[in-house]
């Protein structure tokens, strides 16, 4: 029996289902869990001693790929120091300075230990800063797991079919809004009728989590306008488009300015360290100097910071952005051309270091698009791009990522698995 199974069916004794995060489960595309014992670069390799282009980097942190030197010399510093204090550093001040200084739409940032508690903790402030209750998202995005943010949600929700969770109550799911990705009208709708009531609209700019969608230009314009003219906010959440599109965001490849931002994974450079900020006014109402709590242990831990400022630093130096969106650019479109010439129904784009493949003719626009694609074909795919030596993403609803440690010999290796793989579907 291999090692990944062993590990596996021991995992499942004491963790249930054997994951501490469910689309690590292989829930959707079935069969083993590949454990890891190490990352370098590119590569990572399983329990068994196989190695992998890998193409999640850890969902998204690890732009510098595995185990970068100036990344972990920072952090090797940094432990020298202490694992953590539970009191201000002076790196952590350098870190705010920096975030700001690269977002023109954040004059103050907080900082917190995952995506899920940075967003939770923008609506939370958004409800107290507006006084208002009601939320709006939209189908197929995932916001973290806070209560209520898993209504109609993305990522692991979807390999599951179920896109809202059980154990949230119904009281609170009824302040949240659900619209479709991309509808413009049904916005305009909503907030014409209850746009008084509305505290926020939480988006993923770039949809990553029912695998790559991106917003139209319509679409963010609607959602900027409305919450301007409705007194309300808007809340850009980057988890996961956050310094991997491009060195400002998401927010400015659309060039406009949302109240609110969160940050995470990239910002963190593989260590658990998110943000949210945004607008000076918005974020004084939080505690200490407003009435809005949110607080812990572990926020701005020194290490984590060291990592996210040695990850910013690399990826602020020039050109980087272009490479990695060259090389990005490069694997989609040798991706499109081998399934083209296996003659299967294939599209796939790729926006900074982040891409999307699906198995339908056409790019989706919303949630509905991404469900019509062919899953089934996509899971026999994953498989065989596994024993390739390729890792992909185990669900056909997330995004890829490539890092700038992918080289074009990997692009390569990729595009001879791929060809095999097509050819077994
Ligand atoms: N939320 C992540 C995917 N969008 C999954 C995280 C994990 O399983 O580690």
């Amino acid at each position: 029996m291999s090692r990944n199974q062993t590990l596996f069916d021991a995992a499942q004794r004491h963790i249930p289902g054997g994951v501490n995060s469910p689309v690590r489960a292989f829930g959707s595309v079935g069969g083993t869990p590949r454990f890891f014992e190490r990352g370098e670069g590119a590569y990572v390799w399983d329990a068994d001693g196989k190695r992998y282009i890998d193409y999640v980097g850890s969902w998204g942190p690890l732009i510098l790929g595995h185990a970068h030197p100036a990344v972990i010399e920072a952090v090797e510093k940094a432990l020298r120091n202490g694992l953590s204090f539970g009191a201000p550093t002076a790196a952590e001040v350098d870190l705010a300075d920096l975030l700001c200084a690269l977002l023109p739409s954040m004059d103050q940032v907080r900082l917190v230990s995952s995506g899920t508690e940075a967003t939770m903790s923008a609506i939370r402030l958004a409800r107290g800063y507006t006084g208002r209750d009601k939320l709006v998202k939209f189908e197929g995005c995932y916001h973290g797991h806070a209560d209520s943010l898993l209504v109609k949600a993305g990522s692991g929700l979807l390999t599951f079919g179920n896109p809202s969770s059980a154990g949230v109550p119904a009281a609170v799911a009824a302040d949240t809004l659900v619209l479709p990705y991309n509808d413009v009208a049904a916005l305009e709708q909503l907030f014409a009728e209850q746009g008084d009531q509305i505290a926020a609209i939480i988006v993923e700019p770039i949809a990553g989590n029912m695998n790559l969608v991106q917003a139209t230009p319509e679409f963010v314009a609607a959602m900027r306008g409305l919450t301007e003219r409705h007194g309300a906010l808007l809340i850009y959440d980057e988890v996961m488009t956050g310094f991997r599109v491009g060195l400002q965001c998401a927010q400015g490849l659309h060039g406009i300015r949302p109240d609110l931002t969160c940050l995470g994974k990239v910002v963190g450079g593989g260590m658990p360290l998110a943000a949210f900020g945004g607008r000076a006014d918005i974020m004084a109402k939080l505690a200490p100097l407003g009435p809005v709590y949110q607080a812990g242990t572990l926020s701005g831990n020194p290490i984590a910071v060291a990592a996210g400022l040695a990850t910013l630093a690399e990826i602020a130096k020039p050109g980087f952005f272009e490479q990695l969106s060259d090389n990005t650019r490069a694997l989609t479109e040798g991706l499109t051309a081998a399934a083209c010439a296996a003659h299967v129904p294939f599209s796939a784009q790729a926006v900074g270091g982040m891409f999307g493949i699906y198995f339908c003719a056409q790019l989706p626009h919303s949630y509905a698009d991404v469900m019509a694609s062919d899953r089934t074909r996509f899971n026999t795919f994953f498989h065989a791009m596994l024993s390739e030596g390729v890792y992909l993403a185990p669900s056909a609803f997330e995004a890829g990522f490539v890092s700038a440690r992918h080289e074009q010999t990997d692009l390569e290796t990729t595009f001879v698995a791929t060809k095999q793989a097509l050819s077994r579907i």
